[in-house]
């Protein structure tokens, strides 16, 4: 048996987003947002469901503290939600949703654990959205107001940020392809979309700076390695085509301040750009988004293997059998993890790597003594953190590890039916139940090193 040491000072944590848990929909002024608005819409969330009430979070955060504590993580990553912050989307702050936020970090340093806070985890307010959403580069100053108000109220104590989750996500599952909020399919739009998340994204780093002392401060990528079906140069393109798509239109701005030539190519190619000119590129915009950040967080859950099809395009090969899927149809291919942290090490130099998601849908119940043993979800946190750790050792300057997700919650479009928790959540009682990951994850973090 081998054992794989992580170094001294790695962070462990857990993360989740306000939207998936907190619930209080109508809490103390929080306002609609875009995902209450497109879960009240019939066929949009796969059990019916909405997120109304989810884990409550919002009244038990103190009891999920204390789970925190039991597992002994370093950190918590959540997320703020916007509309409790300015329900009205421009205008006042609404002091009484910072209480919440200011009554849950107090909690967290109370327990030793640091606060990593993501500013956008996709809970758009809805009158933001009525006036175009972030198609509409407006939104970009909104960001920065909800920013200002949030850090100036926990800037003194919050000392990690994220300005947003997974843009590839917003952009694409958002305005691209309508699986997610606000459920547009607009590839045009989308290109825009991108745009203004990112130079919110790089004037937000100056507010937050400025206001919160000595603080980290960076943006969360979920980033999917592609891998050629073949070794034909099709196969390789679809690959290239893929990365542009995905991974490399977000970080080339970021790292080098430009968006890749090869995937506007193929944008122009398939009629979502006239041209190669960006029309919602202003002057100096690359320089901002470009703005040297302290950290990149990476979320990662799987790859995708690509191929070129008869009529030449690129698509995405069903990559296992069924048996090595997860819930979620996503193959578990842990050293993807170790791939994709020496790629963006060797083509970026982030100064820091955080993996601020990396988790798995399986679905347990109880057995008659009322444990879960979710003995996939403990191989599947224990693969990627090997090779997570083969990375450290191979020069990847990764300094933590955040689990998704602390509880089973709302999984967006599929609704409750897709749990990632460490700990069960009976949705009539709202009781939590320790997973048996749960406990593997403790002695992870105790032990600072996992065994294969
Ligand atoms: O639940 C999501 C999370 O909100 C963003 N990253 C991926 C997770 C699993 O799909």
């Amino acid at each position: 048996m081998a054992s794989y040491k992580f170094p001294d000072d790695f962070l462990w944590g857990v993360a989740t987003s306000s939207q998936q848990i907190e619930g209080g929909r109508h809490e103390a002024g929080r306002s609609e947002s875009i995902w209450d608005r497109f879960a009240s819409i019939a066929g949009n969330i796969d059990d019916g469901s909405n997120p109304d009430v989810t884990c409550d979070h919002y009244n038990r955060y103190r009891e999920d503290i204390r789970l925190m504590s039991d597992l002994g993580v370093d950190s918590y990553r959540f997320s703020v939600s916007w509309p409790r912050i300015i329900p009205e989307g421009i205008g006042a702050v609404n002091e009484k949703g910072l209480d919440f936020y200011d009554s849950l970090v107090d909690e967290l340093l109370e327990n030793n654990i640091k606060p990593f806070l993501t500013l956008y985890h996709w809970d758009l307010p809805q009158i933001l959205q009525d006036k175009g959403g972030w198609a509409n580069r407006d939104i970009a100053k909104s960001f920065i107001d909800y920013t200002q108000a949030v850090v100036n109220r926990l800037g003194d104590r919050v000392k990690m940020w994220s300005t947003h989750n997974e843009p590839w996500c917003i952009t694409t599952l958002g305005y691209e392809e309508g699986h997610h909020a606000p459920g547009l399919k607009n590839p045009a739009e989308a290109l825009r979309v991108a745009h203004h998340l990112m130079l919110s994204h790089g004037w937000a780093i100056d507010v937050i700076r400025r206001a919160s002392d000595k603080s980290e401060v960076g943006i969360v990528h979920n980033y999917c390695p592609a891998y050629p079906h073949s070794d034909s140069p099709e196969d390789h393109d679809a690959v290239r085509w893929f990365d542009g798509f995905f991974n490399r239109w977000y970080l080339e701005p970021l790292y080098n301040g430009s968006y890749p030539l090869d995937a506007i190519e193929d944008r122009v190619r398939a009629g979502h750009l006239e041209s190669s000119e960006l029309p919602f590129v202003e002057d100096g915009d690359m320089d901002i988004i470009s703005s040297p950040t302290d950290f990149l967080g990476l979320n990662y859950y799987s790859r995708t293997i690509m191929k070129k099809d008869n009529s030449g395009k690129a698509v995405a090969v069903p990559a296992a059998p069924k048996e090595e899927l997860t819930d979620m149809g996503w193959e578990v291919f842990p050293k993807g993890l170790y791939d994709s942290l020496i790629n963006v090490n060797e083509k970026y130099q982030p100064k820091k790597i955080y993996i601020a998601e990396n988790g798995a849908a399986f679905s347990y119940d109880a057995d008659k003594n009322g444990e879960i043993t979710d003995s996939r979800r403990i191989a599947y946190f224990r693969d990627h953190l090997m090779n997570a750790q083969k990375a450290i050792k191979a020069g990847v300057p990764l300094a933590g590890y955040y689990a998704w997700s602390l509880l089973d919650n709302f999984e967006w479009g599929f609704g409750f039916e897709k749990r990632f928790g460490l700990y069960a959540v009976d949705p009539d009682t709202q009781n939590r139940t320790a997973k048996k990951s749960a406990s593997w994850y403790s002695g992870t973090i105790t032990s600072n090193s996992v065994e294969d």
